[in-house]
């Protein structure tokens, strides 16, 4: 473009005004515009749901607007952008966080106040999108946040689950899964593209083909589905930048194949195509164990051929040489669930763009960066060879032309050491040859991160050792982190503008490291009162709601000390129940007028155990069975409260951790990789009870142990301890606790018996017995400390004052520049 041209565009960008209106009054012909025209309802006569309908659709429209404006930017800047391929997003409600990231939330709640509506109460009606497990899919969405809000050029991309994680129903204490069909009312911050659609092949045959003299392979497929997109806008904080997460829903292939249609078998035919959609039906719901399904693998792929090929036409749009895709795309796989897209980047530069496998391999080495997220080899995903075979011949032919080339390689770098060789190898020999999806990943991809420091050694020294040590350069970490515009703006309003009038400013929710100005106030008496006061009110709610839940009435002077995650044997909610039983006990046995010294406290536990983990559902059957002891027992009163917060989600979270005085990240050193709940508290005040693993080690180093409550054996202190065997040390109080679940003083005795044989007998492998003791005084010290109001609220400001370097806007930075390589692209308003 000419001089002049391009300062005519530039000056078209710069008057890119909203068109829509933000004022209340336009913001509520809005509303009643989409009630009558999208919702179809009387605008004299709708109710809180339609309300929220119709208030999304408003904002929904806004959103659009600055989509567009956004990628209309994007094309013409034309900057290298991040390809961010994740199977799970667990978004959770859209609305609040939408209005407030658009700078529109009061006028919304005007606009709504005159129509008779409340926004707090309308912002209730919606529904969570659970579009994944835990920890790992909440990440995704916290840094998706970030990227827009850093005005990054990226892209997600995932799977539409029409199922999302599965509802969590408690009876008589037991789980039970329910599926969560969560779009029969409709899901506004979705814009389905019709046009934005790709076949995606599978199984059929490989053949050999000379095309210009030259031999290549020919995929021929058998079945062929169409991968439909939909894009859900990510606004940013405080800039028009709006991004897209691109989610893929399969549907029947549009190509026919026209010789079952002479069979007259048409119905049969119809049904057959229908099938198709499953694929996108329902999300796996164990967050680690991969069992060679299928369908697992055809949702893996399905995603990542699309996502490929909507790159791909993007890119060609404006270029058509490949060298310079490296220059332009960034591809992060999170986690190894979409690493299948190394094989078809290759197979479609080599097979489709005929660049030649080296050429082809060359780019590849470049584009791809990897992040793992878990600690334990057993974590690692494998792929039967049969299975990737016969769904993905091509591919597998691929992955073992890739693999051939690097034991060469490798053979000439470390000779025949066998062992080390078979360790490395991308192909798993044994009884089932497996595809060892990991070992893909770190050959082919230019880095991989770790989730924390402690995760990061541990990948380097045992879980990846001998790749580190081919290749240390690959190596790096970035901390996870959390959006505090999610976390503290949204979930807790009044702390948000606490924060915001001591620090005089609101920039720290675009610069969370400004929140270490509160350290300077933190003994500040007035500061204090208020903080009290804030955090007070966040427990009122809290309590009204578990009254409204469970029917347990608690009081808001307790301390509120809360584990909400995933169950896991290695997160240890069973130490903390039996801390519980341990805490009961002694209650029990102590003299009446002793009561009085006792420290109230409201134990709150949260999570789902995976369909299958036998051992995880046990856990929150005894949760309920202690419950129901403690809860009932007039000797306890007050002194004690368990309640189980069934269905754990977002919108759960965002509800209980403003309330939470303490919370409990008590994993066995050496197996939570990174942890990020932790986080979210610490930024709302709540004080941490915790062992020192994965990012807690780096919490620490922000607010210091004499702020917190650490316990239980180093990481450097578990495999000794493990190979000594059954723990020595083992307190008296443990081994009597334990005997009362055995006993049956809580019940269901021959149900728990193995939950308890998983901790007697020379087992524990989580070391719950070793580190009870530890446990019980970190307890004991809480119980002291909470007693000193003024010391307790003054830490509690410490530790929001020293969260800002767990933001996720410090992780996305740190990768841009360190890993992907990309540079803001600012949409001018
Ligand atoms: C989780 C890990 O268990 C957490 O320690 C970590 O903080 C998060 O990922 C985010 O990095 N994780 C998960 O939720 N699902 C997996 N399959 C593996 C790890």
């Amino acid at each position: 473009k000419s001089g002049e041209g391009r300062a005519k565009a530039e000056r078209m960008f710069g008057l890119m005004d909203g068109f829509l209106k933000n004022d209340p009054v336009s913001l509520q012909k809005d509303i009643l515009d989409h009630v009558e025209y999208t919702v179809a309802r009387s605008r004299f006569n709708f109710d809180d749901f339609e309300a929220y309908q119709a208030l999304s659709h408003s904002v929904r429209d806004r959103l659009i607007e600055r989509w567009h404006d956004t990628q209309q930017y994007f094309k013409r800047k034309d900057p290298k952008r991040l390809y961010f391929l994740s199977l799970e997003f667990l978004m959770g409600r859209s609305l609040s966080n939408s209005v407030i990231n658009l700078g529109i939330r009061d006028q919304c709640a005007d606009a709504l106040n005159q129509l008779g509506f409340e926004f707090e109460v309308v912002a209730e009606q919606e529904g969570d999108a659970a579009l994944g497990n835990g920890g790992l899919a909440r990440l995704s969405a916290c840094q998706m946040d970030s990227l827009a809000t850093l005005d990054f050029p990226a892209i997600g991309y995932g799977l539409r689950y029409q199922y999302g994680l599965f509802r969590q129903v408690i009876l008589d204490g037991f789980q039970h899964e329910q599926p969560d069909y969560w779009l029969n009312f409709g899901n506004p911050w979705e814009i389905e593209r019709v046009h934005v659609s790709y076949a995606v092949k599978f199984y059929g045959t490989v053949e050999e083909e000379f095309l210009n003299g030259e031999k290549c392979k020919v995929w021929v497929p058998g079945e062929m589905v169409e991968a439909v997109a939909y894009d859900n806008p990510i606004p940013g904080y405080g800039t028009r930048n709006t991004i897209n997460l691109r989610l893929w829903a399969a549907k029947p292939s549009g190509q026919y194949d026209m010789e079952s249609y002479n069979t007259g078998d048409y119905i049969n035919e119809v049904i057959n195509r229908q099938r198709a959609e499953t694929i996108s039906t329902v999300l796996y719901p164990d967050d680690r164990s991969y069992q060679g399904k299928e369908l697992r693998l055809k949702q893996q792929y399905f995603f990542v051929s699309a996502s490929l090929q909507d790159i791909i036409r993007r890119f060609k749009e404006a270029h058509n040489n490949f060298d310079d895709f490296p220059e332009k795309v960034a591809l992060q796989l999170n986690d190894t669930h979409p690493s299948l897209a190394i094989a078809e980047v290759m197979r479609v530069l080599v097979d489709e763009e005929r660049l030649g496998w080296n050429r082809a391999w060359d780019i590849v080495c470049t584009i791809f960066s990897f992040t793992t997220h878990t600690v334990l080899p057993e974590g690692l995903e494998k792929i039967p060879v049969d299975l990737l075979g016969s769904l993905l011949p091509r591919h597998l032919q691929i992955i073992y032309e890739i693999n051939s080339i690097f034991m060469d390689e490798l053979k000439k770098r470390i000779g025949l050491d066998y062992n080390r060789l078979s360790r490395m190898s991308i192909v798993e020999e044994g009884a089932i040859k497996n595809i060892r999806m990991a070992n893909l990943s770190l050959v082919c991809c230019h880095t991989v991160n770790g989730v924390s420091r402690v995760h990061s050694e541990l990948l380097k020294t045992r879980v990846f050792k001998d790749f580190y040590e081919l290749w240390p350069q690959k190596f790096q970490y970035k901390t996870n982190g959390v959006t505090q515009r999610r976390w503290i703006v949204v979930s807790n309003p009044s702390l948000c503008a606490l924060i915001s009038k001591w620090l005089g400013t609101e920039a720290w929710i675009r610069d969370a490291d400004l929140l270490t100005g509160l350290r300077e106030y933190a003994a500040d008496a007035i500061l204090q009162q208020e903080w009290k006061m804030v955090r007070k009110v966040n427990k009122m709610r809290l309590a009204e709601y578990i009254e409204a839940m469970s029917g347990v009435k608690v009081s808001a002077d307790a301390m509120f000390d809360v584990q909400i995650k995933r169950i896991h044997e290695y997160k240890r909610q069973l130490l903390n129940l039996l801390g519980i039983i341990h805490r009961y006990d002694c209650i029990k046995n102590m003299e009446k007028s002793n009561r009085r010294k006792v420290v109230p406290r409201v134990c709150i536990i949260g999570g789902k155990a995976a369909p299958g983990y036998e051992i995880a559902k046990k856990i929150i059957k005894l949760c309920h069975a202690v419950a129901e002891k403690i809860n009932n027992d007039s000797d306890v009163g007050d002194l004690l409260k368990l309640v189980f917060f069934p269905d754990y989600n977002v919108s759960v979270a965002e509800l209980v951790i403003p309330g939470s005085d303490l919370s409990q990240h008590i994993s066995t050193a050496g197996h939570e990789a990174s942890g990020t709940g932790s986080m979210k508290l610490l930024m709302n005040g709540c004080l941490l009870l915790a062992t020192a693993d994965g990012s807690t080690v780096e919490i620490i180093e922000e607010i210091g142990e004499d702020n917190m409550f650490l316990f239980g054996a180093k990481l450097h202190e578990v495999s000794a301890l493990r190979d000594k065997g059954p723990a020595t040390k083992v307190p008296l109080q443990f081994a009597r606790v334990v005997r009362m679940v055995r006993e049956g003083y809580f019940g269901f005795k021959d149900y728990f018996k193995s939950l308890c044989d998983t901790l007697e007998g020379g087992g524990d492998f989580y070391l719950l017995g070793n580190d009870f003791g530890s446990y019980l005084e970190a307890q004991a010290a809480a119980d002291k400390a909470f007693v000193d109001e003024e010391k307790w609220t003054q830490m509690s400001i410490l530790c929001t004052a020293s969260s800002g370097r767990f933001s996720s806007d410090r992780t996305i930075e740190e990768y841009a520049e360190k890993t992907w390589g990309i540079e803001p692209c600012k949409c001018p308003f």
